[in-house]
């Protein structure tokens, strides 16, 4: 946790950091619940939470002052000399920052939340391991949701069973409500799982991830009920080749928005870059969705560290759609495949 906070107080920051999201309340301190703030100077850092938690605080964060938070917001923001507080814009809401504005005594509140973040881009050792493992819980359970995906079953059925799955393989809860959009559905990229049955012929995209030791994998695959027709065929054709095209391309170094074009051009090249809407990809740690990005207008450089996914997409509205998504993490300078789910066309 140390190095953590040595590396957010290597940016520019001259004062005390406040921290009031999860993630990175997690992150800089090891702390599993949400019911608490952290204030971190590099000399000191203290956690700030209520009864329920004194325990559980003492626990995890043992490098950390306890702070009880009926000791008020006066007192706790008395405990840092600064006159500037660094604190989350992004997880503070407004009624909460007015109150905490006005007990700090005149103490300046600079929105800092991408600063705050920013360590986080770069995944170490021990953050890789468990996204790796929760990955491999992921690939498990599309394995076997295949022996259980039949015509005739829900979506809303299915993605339970999957869900189920990587709950019993270890996994603490979902990285986000699972994706299971079969047939016209699944030209919607998030179509979690609905009621519709799932018929014959139907296209079924599964996009789903598990949280596992704080971290979420992601990965995305899409198979056929029944039997493909040649239009199905050569959609997936094009999706798959700008898949492992883009992944084939990546090398530590280049920079994000050129990932994100080569699968583009090739989607585009086929007829199909209207249907292709949202980015190449996003980062991945203990949330799902994480800087840097593979997006057209991203201006990061992929680096050491770095886990996203790759996961382009073609939809078409009224027909259906396909999307494919592998997690890789950028390693001592190799780009590495988290994801070993196969990916040619499966027809179950
Ligand atoms: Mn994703």
């Amino acid at each position: 946790m140390q190095q953590r906070i040595d590396k957010l107080f290597a940016q520019e920051i001259e004062g005390t950091v406040f921290i009031s999201g999860y993630a990175n309340i997690f992150y800089y301190s090891g702390f599993t619940s949400e019911d608490a703030y952290l204030l971190l100077t590099p000399e000191m850092q203290y956690i700030i939470t209520d009864s329920r938690y004194f325990v559980q605080a003492k626990l995890e964060c043992p490098d950390f002052e306890l702070i009880d938070i009926r000791k008020g917001w006066e007192y706790i923001f008395g405990l840092t000399e600064s006159e500037r507080i660094y604190f989350e814009e992004d997880n503070l809401n407004y009624g909460m920052y007015k109150r905490l504005s006005e007990k700090a005594g005149g103490k300046e509140f600079i929105p800092s939340q991408s600063k705050i973040d920013f360590p986080r881009q770069k995944k170490d050792k021990h953050e890789l391991e468990i996204i790796k493992d929760a990955e491999k819980i992921g690939d498990m359970a599309f394995e076997y949701i295949l022996e259980h995906l039949h015509a005739g079953i829900s979506e809303r059925d299915i993605a339970f069973e999957l869900e189920m799955f990587m709950r019993k393989s270890g996994a603490s809860g979902l990285s986000f409500d699972t994706i299971v959009a079969s047939g016209v559905r699944s030209a919607m990229p998030h179509g979690v799982a609905s009621d519709k049955v799932i018929e014959n012929g139907d296209f079924v995209t599964f996009d789903f991830g598990c949280r596992y030791k704080g971290y979420c994998s992601d990965m995305t695959r899409t198979v056929v009920v029944g039997k493909a027709d040649s239009k199905q065929k050569e959609i997936y054709d094009i999706v798959l080749k700008a898949q492992t095209t883009a992944i084939a391309s990546l090398k530590n170094g280049m920079a994000c928005s050129d990932a994100d074009k080569v699968a583009r051009d090739i989607i585009t090249d086929a007829g199909y870059g209207e249907n292709f809407g949202h980015s190449l990809g996003h980062s991945v740690g203990i949330e799902i969705h994480e800087m840097p990005v593979f997006s057209p207008k991203s201006t990061d450089v992929l680096q050491n560290g770095n886990i996203l996914s790759v996961e382009p997409g073609i939809y078409i509205d009224g027909w259906g759609g396909v999307r494919i998504e592998d997690l890789i993490a950028v390693w001592d300078g190799e780009v590495i495949n988290l994801t070993a789910s196969p990916k040619e066309l499966i027809v179950i």
